[in-house]
């Protein structure tokens, strides 16, 4: 028939490339751009049968994040703007590897029959597709433009360049019947921003430009930075100098983002001696993780870093600040508000984090490395924070929460206008329009973190000294074949190959406050190594010692 036909004519087109196995990982499928062609052909085919078993818009983000800039990668959103649901990773993994034309029409006939998707053109549907300023981003996103195209009723809108998260964002929002383009994005952020600001209890007016507090702005060469210009406009007057913007001569992700920030945590190009005290972040490559750092002196290139484990202990300060004002007031009202608050974390947080967090009498779970697993950790409680350590999180408010606070804000204003917990509860309400409740967002993670910055009136040094980080160190080991290792309890012990972990156990015996795990990564061959320790050789020694057990 016509879809069969299709299909086959279309993926002809496509040759899998030979001798590479694909898995779809914590993040999609990332390779070398030049094997990729007929994956994001694949995943195109996928994101429309997804689109058509939903009824909803589907997303299809062409990126390798914090890769080098000669790798690509594609992942698919979700209705919900979140990532692609865990069941269909299968079939993704199936579809990637199967070798012939013939083989692959099959497995698409037979996969859309058990999912009851109709092939005959019956339903239309819709993919959003968008990329991020790779060089190799042009003739992928075209690929996935065929892919969508082999399902006949399925049709791609086709978003340009985008952030991750505002591909991700405009999935979500568009879902739920409201405006989603790039501006509208931009509007959301920048006046929620606005309203957080001036609902600080040092001044009730728009003062923007008398906070003159400088913020400098690593763009890692990459899409973020360009899009940061863009909401600047928008935010007239807010103090940010960016850097790494994309525009200049700097490559993506050499020397410079939130990853390398965050692992070498050693000063990016682009900042130095002339940057000492000032409050400076960084972004990734695709602007899904933030982090901010100091450069703490003039002659050492280490520098002081805020990683998102702090962007998460700070989120969580202030929205507790805001729950207990509530609390405290909500029995003049008729509604009762008590949201459960959960934090999640993954291993790699660091344990002196941990260990606050608990102490301001949060809760904290772990889950296994991967947003996905966060994401739906966090949406079990009404108000979820999550972050990796490496900036990537966000907030998630649940529906009832939000369904609870807009009529109570009403209410307040009511009794008692322009009081602590009416403005307590604005704050909230503008948390939940500028945080990016699809996935972590760095450009609207970098304003809530600005807005609680200068509710408390805190400089990045009064927050980093929140807590001491324990020193730690992050080591990775290239490896034929990464599945040789696999683990358990959210990644923190090694279950295969036997033996292994209890030679782990034995180095991790010999330093105090030791911490050590390994497991293999989701989006490049190697075996990651995480060690903990009490002091900063210790931490060093451990991991190098441990990474020779896999070597
Ligand atoms: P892998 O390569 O699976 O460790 C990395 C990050 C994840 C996540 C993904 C997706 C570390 C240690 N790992 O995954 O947290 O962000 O990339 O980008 O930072
Ligand atoms: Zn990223």
């Amino acid at each position: 028939d016509n879809q069969r036909d299709l299909l086959l004519k279309e993926s002809d087109r496509f040759p899998p490339p030979q001798g590479v196995r694909l898995s779809y990982g914590t993040a999609g499928f990332r390779e070398d751009a030049s094997v990729l062609l007929s994956t994001v052909y694949r995943v195109g085919i996928l994101a429309a049968l997804r689109a058509l078993k939903t009824g909803k818009r589907i997303g299809l983000m062409i990126t390798a994040s914090h890769n080098k800039v000669s790798d690509n990668g594609v992942k698919v959103a979700d209705p919900s703007g979140g990532m692609l649901t865990q069941d269909w990773e299968p079939f993704a993994n199936a579809l990637a590897n199967a070798s012939s034309s013939q083989d692959l029409v099959q497995l698409i006939i037979e996969f859309a029959e058990k999912e009851n998707i109709l092939l005959n053109g019956s339903k239309s549907a819709q993919v959003l597709v968008a990329r991020d300023t790779r060089p190799s981003g042009e003739l992928l996103l075209d690929a996935a433009k065929h892919g969508i195209g082999s399902i006949i009723g399925v049709v791609a809108h086709d978003l340009g360049i985008l952030t991750t998260p505002q591909l991700h964002w405009m999935v979500h929002v568009r879902n739920k019947g409201l405006n989603g383009s790039e501006r509208d994005y931009f509007h959301e952020l920048s006046s929620s921003f606005r309203c957080l600001f001036n609902s600080n209890p040092n001044n009730s007016e728009w003062k923007l430009k008398d906070w003159d507090n400088q913020l400098v702005v690593d763009g890692a060469n990459g899409v973020g930075g360009q899009k940061l210009e863009m909401l600047k406009e928008m935010l007239n007057g807010l103090a940010i100098e960016i850097r790494n913007s994309g525009k200049g001569e700097g490559v993506l992700n050499e020397g410079v983002g939130a990853d390398f920030v965050q692992k070498e945590k050693i000063v990016p190009l682009g900042f130095g001696s002339q940057d000492v005290g000032i409050r400076c972040a960084s972004f990734d490559g695709d602007a899904d993780r933030l982090v901010y750092f100091t450069v703490p002196s003039e002659s050492s290139n280490r520098i002081n870093l805020v990683d998102g484990d702090k962007i998460l202990s700070l989120f969580a300060i202030f929205i507790e600040e805001q729950l207990t004002i509530l609390a405290a007031r909500t029995k003049a009202t008729k509604i009762d508000f008590r949201p459960t608050l959960g934090v999640v974390q993954t291993a790699y947080a660091n344990g002196a984090s941990t260990q606050y967090l608990k102490a301001l009498g949060l809760e904290v779970v772990f889950t296994p490395t991967g947003v996905k697993y966060l994401h739906e950790k966090a949406a079990e409680y009404d108000i979820g924070i999550y972050f990796e350590a490496n900036g990537h999180g966000t907030i998630l408010f649940s529906d009832y929460c939000i369904s609870v606070l807009q009529p109570l804000y009403w209410e307040l204003s009511d009794v008692s206008s322009g009081s602590k917990s009416h403005k307590a509860a604005l704050r909230l309400l503008a948390v939940t329009r500028l945080i990016n409740q699809a996935v972590g967002d760095a450009l609207s993670g970098l304003l809530l973190v600005e807005a609680i910055l200068q509710h408390k009136n805190w400089s990045i040094q009064t927050w980093s000294e929140l807590y001491q980080d324990l020193p730690s160190r992050q080591l990775k080991v290239k490896v034929v074949d990464r599945t040789m290792v696999e683990t358990t309890n959210a990644e923190t012990e090694v279950v295969k190959p036997p033996g292994l972990q209890e030679a782990i156990n034995s180095k991790i015996a010999k330093y105090p406050k030791g911490r050590c795990f390994i497991r293999p990564s989701g989006t490049e061959d190697v075996i990651r190594v995480y060690a903990e320790a009490s002091t900063q050789e210790a931490a060093d020694d451990l991991a190098t010692s441990v990474a020779k057990l896999v070597d």
